[in-house]
């Protein structure tokens, strides 16, 4: 059965592939699999028939045979073991690339979504100008480390796995932030999963949905 995400049906990121459909649609394209996408507004996330799939009234969602899934990392997960492609066969290699898969929500992210926050949520806080080179410098720190980690690598661990999926659309977030280029061997690593014919189609995809919206 073709599984069927959702997606924003008027995305605030303009069509960029920031929000996190993008993780989704992209883990499809890499192994082959068709999807279909629902369109919701802001509006209709928030009503019982998408809270019943999304507790927490957010994109994306995954349905699949009456299965139904939240959470991209799991969502992510579910696809690369059930189909080739995005996770090593041996063992201890689908271990460690499962790891960087945590890593990137949990270690990664963090940091990066405070900066959202402060600069988007908290704009108008009075205490906001003071706060963010201290947010900026949690994510140098991490930035610092994961650069250390992938040194001359191609990819985190060997070949490209979903572990480097979750990680190179976690680090976009830092697009326009500009932290991102103070780190050349990352910013070559976000470059290169973006060049994956599996990435351009996803995000040719997610922004064929704000072109759409735009002529509406
Ligand atoms: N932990 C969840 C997951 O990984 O699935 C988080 C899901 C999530 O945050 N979804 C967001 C959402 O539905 C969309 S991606 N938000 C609506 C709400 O909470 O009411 C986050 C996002 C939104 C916008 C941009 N942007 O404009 O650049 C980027 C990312």
């Amino acid at each position: 059965m073709t599984p069927t995400i959702t997606a924003f049906e008027r995305s605030p990121d303009r069509g960029r592939g920031q929000s996190r459909d993008m993780r989704v649609r992209w883990a499809l394209e890499e192994v082959g699999q068709p999807y279909d996408v629902r369109l919701v507004s802001f509006a209709a996330m928030k009503q019982p028939a998408h809270l019943a799939l999304q507790p927490f009234g957010q994109i994306p969602t995954y349905e699949e045979d009456g299965l139904v899934l939240f959470e991209t990392g799991a969502i992510v997960l579910h696809i690369a073991e059930r189909h080739a492609g995005l996770l090593p066969d041996d063992a201890n290699a689908r271990a460690r690339a499962i790891s960087w898969m945590f890593c990137a929500v949990n270690t990664i992210e963090g940091p990066i979504l405070e900066l959202q926050t402060a600069k988007f949520a908290e704009a108008n806080e009075s205490w906001t100008e003071q706060r963010l080179p201290m947010v900026k410098n949690r994510i140098r720190h991490r930035l610092g480390q994961l650069s250390t980690c992938i040194g001359d690598a191609e990819w985190l661990d060997g070949a490209f796995s979903a572990g480097d999926l979750m990680m190179v659309t976690v680090l976009r977030r830092l697009t326009i932030s500009g932290l991102l280029d103070e780190y050349p061997n990352l910013a070559a690593y976000v470059a290169r999963g973006e060049a994956r014919p599996a990435f351009q189609r996803a995000f040719d995809a997610q922004f064929a949905v704000f072109e759409a919206s735009e002529e509406k």
